[in-house]
């Protein structure tokens, strides 16, 4: 069997800014099915190389693949279906597969615009990959599909058929990644100039937040064994020459004891590598004595989901931390000699010019090292869209990519967010160029922080940092969104009226609870945390937070 993998060729303008990432989707899922005994993978990575559709298509011509897998994150989807399109023009004989989290909720609408997708993966990928290959290397897939969980397809009648869901995959060590179908000398993280990598140490969040997509979809919180991590981390280092990794974790250390553990084991296993992670304010709170030891086993960068400025919104996002929270964990993070960042979801209903600037001046008061403005991305599948559904107008997924205003204000032009978040960036990254970056005395931080700069700084030039292409130099702005996709509050109606079928799969087939299951998040919270499980005040707490938030919210829209 001929499998061909492909990372589609989509550019946002955001994280990208600092490097080539290497897409660990083709590792794991790659790795379990070479587990399998189907060595003959082949990986082109259309998003790092750039390719365009023509030589993709040369690509893929030449390589005659049986099976072609391809991913998708919300705003690829369209390249991603565009890809399999060409693979099926090719080769109507060649087996269509596609993945991550955009088709594991949105299949009904992909298979309806794309219906030379064969099979959907629902979910974590590497068990269902190779249960799906194996029936297709055996001829029997079009009789077995109706069996094998995990997956949604078009069938004889061209009906969309969902099978149940995959269960999670319960021990995280069965994971064999393998990081050889990727061409290192690609992936370079720009701020320290060496080979970056982003393994998976820990899948899932116990938290519940009302924008966010991730604890949907990994459903349960798992983490590997450190020391199953770490041989990864070090074949990584030997085999790869990797001088710098990102945990592509949700929420690495709620873990306590096996985030502890997995730092053990970096330090004596002496691989003095940075690492960096994204994370809770309330973990950093709580290990506030870790820290040193933290930092130690090399932990440098942490990006911390601040998300808001006003209170009112961290209670809407069902957040559970407080503005308080967010300035202690900056200051706790610098303390250590770690590189704090912390990041402002933008660009909601109830943005003001005002409340753009008050984002500006939290940043100057935190003094984080660094500050991302995300526009805020109503993904169809995230409990906040179900409010907000019928105001989100812009229906182009491609813009989807925390970079463009979706969502129209009340007050505002959505345009007037964008300059207003690049005015932002402009000021808070020119106090840094010259009053703070150049004067840090850690030798290693200010080289790390300079290297941001000068990430930022060729981005701006070449116009990729924040989509800058589409502002004119007179200032005026082309959000260039498909106007074909953008529908009015009437549409919205219609379509909600006519296909409904075609919304998001929220419940995950019915594996996940509709709303908000207040056991089951104390129960993950009390398996993970160990040391902190929450206590019946917290719990109330929480719950009184969560009241809060629904009435800001009803207060806003
Ligand atoms: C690393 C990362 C990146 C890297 C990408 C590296 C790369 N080359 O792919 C960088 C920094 C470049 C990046 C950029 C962006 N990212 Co990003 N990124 C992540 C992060 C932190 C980890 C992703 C990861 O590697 N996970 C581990 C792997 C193993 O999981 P996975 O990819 O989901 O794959 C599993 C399953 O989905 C499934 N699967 C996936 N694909 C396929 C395909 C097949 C055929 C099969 C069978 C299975 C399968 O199997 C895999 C194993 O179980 C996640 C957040 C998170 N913690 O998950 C955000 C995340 C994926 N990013 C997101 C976004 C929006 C973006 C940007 C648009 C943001 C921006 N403006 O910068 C850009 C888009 C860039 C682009 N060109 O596409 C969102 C996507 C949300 C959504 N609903 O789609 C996420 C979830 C973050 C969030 N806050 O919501 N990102
Ligand atoms: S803590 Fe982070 S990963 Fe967890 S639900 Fe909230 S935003 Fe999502």
């Amino acid at each position: 069997m001929r499998i061909m993998m492909i990372q589609p060729n989509y550019h946002a303008g955001g994280a990208e800014i600092a490097g080539n990432w290497p897409p660990s989707w083709v590792a794991y899922v790659g790795g379990s099915l070479k587990e399998a005994g189907y060595d003959n993978i082949r990986f082109v990575d259309a998003m790092t190389n750039d390719i365009p559709d023509d030589a993709l298509r040369t690509l893929i011509q030449r390589n005659k693949p049986d099976v072609v897998l391809a991913t998708a994150i919300t705003p690829m989807i369209y390249k991603a279906q565009h890809t399999l399109k060409i693979v099926k023009e090719l080769n109507p004989n060649t087996h269509t597969i596609l993945g991550g989290v955009h088709p594991t909720f949105m299949y009904t609408e992909i298979l309806n615009e794309a219906p030379w997708v064969d099979y959907i993966v629902r979910g974590e990928g590497e068990e269902i990959a190779v249960n799906l290959m194996r029936s297709i290397e055996a001829g029997s897939d079009k009789k077995d599909r109706y069996e094998i969980k995990g997956l949604a397809f078009l069938d004889e009648n061209g009906r969309t058929v969902a099978t149940e869901a995959h269960p999670v995959i319960a021990n995280l060590d069965t994971l064999m990644p393998d990081w050889s179908l990727l061409e290192w000398d690609k992936y370079i993280y720009v701020p320290m100039n060496v080979r970056v990598a982003v393994p998976n140490f820990a899948r899932g969040c116990p938290f519940t937040c009302r924008f966010c997509s991730q604890w949907k979809f990994w459903r349960k919180y798992r983490a590997r064994s450190p020391k199953h991590f770490v041989d990864e981390i070090e074949t990584l280092v030997k085999d790869h020459n990797i001088g710098f990794f990102i945990l592509a974790d949700e929420e690495p250390s709620i873990n306590k004891k096996k985030f502890i553990a997995l730092c053990q084991e970096l330090i004596d296993r002496k691989l003095n590598i940075p690492w960096g992670i994204n994370t809770r304010v309330t973990d950093i709170l709580r290990d506030e004595k870790e820290l040193p030891f933290y930092r130690k086993a090399g932990l440098f960068h942490v990006s911390l989901g601040t998300e808001a400025a006003a209170q009112m919104n961290l209670n809407r996002f069902r957040k559970q931390t407080t503005i308080e929270q967010n300035k202690y964990a900056v200051k706790l993070l610098k303390d250590n000699g770690m590189f704090a960042e912390v990041q402002f979801i933008m660009g909601l209903e109830n943005e003001t010019p005002e409340t753009i600037e008050e984002t500006y001046n939290l940043a100057m008061d935190w003094k984080p090292d660094m500050t991302n403005w995300n526009m805020y991305t109503p993904w169809p599948f995230a409990e906040l869209f179900e409010e907000l559904g019928d105001r989100v107008e812009v229906r182009d997924y491609s813009k989807y990519n925390f970079v463009s205003p979706i969502i129209q204000p009340d007050s505002m032009d959505r345009e007037d967010v964008l300059r207003g978040v690049l005015k932002n960036y402009a000021r808070f990254y020119m106090h840094k160029s010259f009053l703070d970056y150049p004067f840090v005395r850690d030798p290693f931080k200010r080289k790390y922080a300079m290297g941001c700069l000068r990430a930022f700084a060729q981005t701006t030039v070449t116009k990729r940092f924040y989509d800058l292409g589409r502002v004119s130099p007179t200032g005026e702005i082309d959000l260039g969104f498909d106007e074909s996709r953008v529908l009015t509050r009437n549409q919205i109606a219609d379509l909600k009226a006519v296909r409904p079928d075609l919304k998001a799969d929220i419940t995950y087939g019915g594996a996940i609870p509709v709303g908000i299951d207040m056991d089951e998040v104390k129960l993950q919270l009390e398996e993970n945390a160990l040391n902190v499980p929450l206590t019946e005040e917290e719990i109330a707490k929480n719950a009184a937070l969560e009241q809060g938030g629904d009435q800001a919210l009803s207060a806003g829209a």
